[in-house]
């Protein structure tokens, strides 16, 4: 039997949390599986739960239409849920976010034929019930195609998510070099013998799945060449690995020039590593092609690598979301949890980048607060050593990740069980502050620092 031809559907579930916002979020791994599945001739369709600019959102009577802020992000419609048992304790409304599940429901109904594989993605663990009730209302429209679960939370947590998901088939790590004998051997069609994907190369996601594209996340490397104790890059991939500058650069003017889009969200680990040689000539690049869009640094970069040259070529390029990793100001954790940065490093940074024109308050700074050793009084000093520089925080709430050496040392401190439940890896309830000081407790302390200065963003409750 022949691949080609084989339907194949791509399914981004809901967010289920206390807060959730869209900073220029895609499922970048669904998106890249699917133009190796399409090289292959395989018929793909998209439902992007997440997606706010869905043509059948436009006109629902209880919602108006998605809103963009001028940097592109903005509110998801949001429908309050149960709030599981272990949540109990928390005293905010606990919601579905992205599209209303009927819409799900209708577009479904609609598909234009039934699936013959469904690819189903997850990201943060502790949004698993999202991932869960989507294999359920999948399994009801489709109770005989096969449904395979991959992504972050699957890689994460195999065991777990076999259980709680029961897919029929679960994948673990990066999937486009696998993706195609999978859906073969699911099916029971002959594999291709022609392969279009070389050994290393990076697919360029098919953001052509949407029919109303605002903004784009792109993605030049999978994994990072640093280890930060708190981080699952390293589990997640191994090994880094990264695509040519030029490709990116083709990647950005294609979707300016045939789509207009204007915004465009690094989703990238590491994205300042070997600067000089990748992200310098691509935003030159940019420059060169006078493409008039707006580039966002969504995660952290490094404040080592933010030269003045960067700063200016990143200015220059249209660079409006610059978000730097600091995590603390104690030099002994900065030098033992990633020995990434340094105090100095960081005002360096944002002295480079006031050079180079940007006001120090647009700057975002993460801080960490919530690490197991960790007191109260060291993420204050790290927040105000941020402020009296004059640059924004991003409080950041930590999270134990499974297979972490963070999360290995809670484990051993006594604040964390390898069979809590994941949902308690949700930075919103502060998965150890909250066991050693108190829930109410840490939200006074945030709530403190965010009085202490409206410039200081919360990461954990910016999202609301
Ligand atoms: C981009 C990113 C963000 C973005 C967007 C997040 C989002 N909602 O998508 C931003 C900056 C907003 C963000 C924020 C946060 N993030 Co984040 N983020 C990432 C990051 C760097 C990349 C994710 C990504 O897009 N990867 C690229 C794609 C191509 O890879 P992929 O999805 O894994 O897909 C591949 C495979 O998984 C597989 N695959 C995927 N789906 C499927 C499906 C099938 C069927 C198959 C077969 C295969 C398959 O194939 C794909 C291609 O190879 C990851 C780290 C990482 N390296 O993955 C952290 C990560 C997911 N984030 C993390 C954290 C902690 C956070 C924060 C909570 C940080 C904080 N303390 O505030 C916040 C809050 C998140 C929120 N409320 O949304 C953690 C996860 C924590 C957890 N408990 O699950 C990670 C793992 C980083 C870490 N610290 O270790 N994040
Ligand atoms: S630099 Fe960032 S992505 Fe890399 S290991 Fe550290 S936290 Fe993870």
């Amino acid at each position: 039997m022949e691949l080609t031809g084989k339907k194949i559907l791509l399914f981004n579930p809901w967010i289920y949390d206390f807060a959730a916002y869209d900073f220029w979020v895609k499922p970048l791994g669904l998106l890249q599986l699917a133009a190796v599945l399409k090289q292959s001739g395989l018929h793909i369709e998209l439902i992007d739960c997440l997606d706010r600019f869905h043509p059948a959102l436009q006109n629902l009577p209880d919602h108006p239409p998605a809103k963009i802020k001028a940097n592109g992000t903005g509110k998801f419609i949001r429908e309050q849920i149960p709030k599981p048992e272990v949540y109990s304790h928390i005293p905010r409304k606990y919601c579905r976010y992205g599209m209303p599940a009927h819409i799900v429901e209708k577009l479904l109904a609609n598909l234009s034929e039934k699936p013959d594989v469904i690819l189903l993605t997850s990201t943060m663990t502790y949004w698993y019930p999202a991932v869960r009730d989507a294999a359920k209302l999948l399994r009801e429209y489709f109770p005989d195609t096969p449904l395979i679960l991959g992504g972050i939370y699957a890689s994460l947590c195999p065991e777990h998510a076999q259980k709680h998901i029961g897919p029929d088939h679960l994948f673990t790590g990066a999937g486009e070099h696998h993706i195609v004998d999978l859906v073969a051997a699911v099916t029971g069609a002959n594999p291709p013998q022609q392969r279009h994907l070389p050994d290393g190369a990076f697919p360029r996601p098919l953001y052509d799945l949407y029919p109303d594209l605002r903004s784009v996340a792109i993605i030049t490397s999978r994994g990072c060449p640093n280890h930060c104790s708190f981080c699952a890059s390293r589990v997640l991939a191994p090994e880094y690995t990264r695509r040519s500058a030029e490709h990116v650069l083709h990647e950005i003017a294609h979707w300016h020039n045939t789509r207009q889009v204007q915004h465009f969200a690094f989703f990238d680990d590491a994205l300042l590593h070997k600067a000089d040689d990748y992200i310098k000539p691509l935003l030159r690049g940019v420059i060169k092609q006078k493409l008039p869009v707006c580039l966002h640094a969504a995660n952290g970069m490094q404040p080592r690598f933010v030269d003045a040259e960067f700063a200016d070529l990143f200015y220059q390029a249209g660079g409006i979301t610059v978000k730097l990793s600091f995590e603390t100001i104690n030099p002994t954790r900065q030098k033992s949890m990633s020995a990434k940065v340094t105090c100095q490093e960081l005002k360096t940074a944002i002295e480079n980048l006031e050079q180079a024109g940007y006001k120090r308050h647009t700057i975002g700074v993460y801080v960490l607060m919530g690490l197991p050793d960790q007191e109260p009084a060291e993420a204050l000093d790290s927040v105000n050593y941020v402020l009296d520089l004059g640059a924004r925080v991003n409080l950041a709430s930590f999270s134990p990740i499974p297979h972490t050496s963070e999360w290995q040392r809670a484990i051993d401190m006594g604040y964390w069980s390898p069979d809590d439940d994941l949902l308690m890896t949700n930075t919103s309830v502060f998965p150890i502050w909250s066991r050693r000081f108190g829930y109410q407790q840490c939200q006074d302390f945030v709530h403190k620092i965010v009085e202490k200065n409206k410039q200081c963003d919360v990461v954990v409750n910016e999202v609301e």
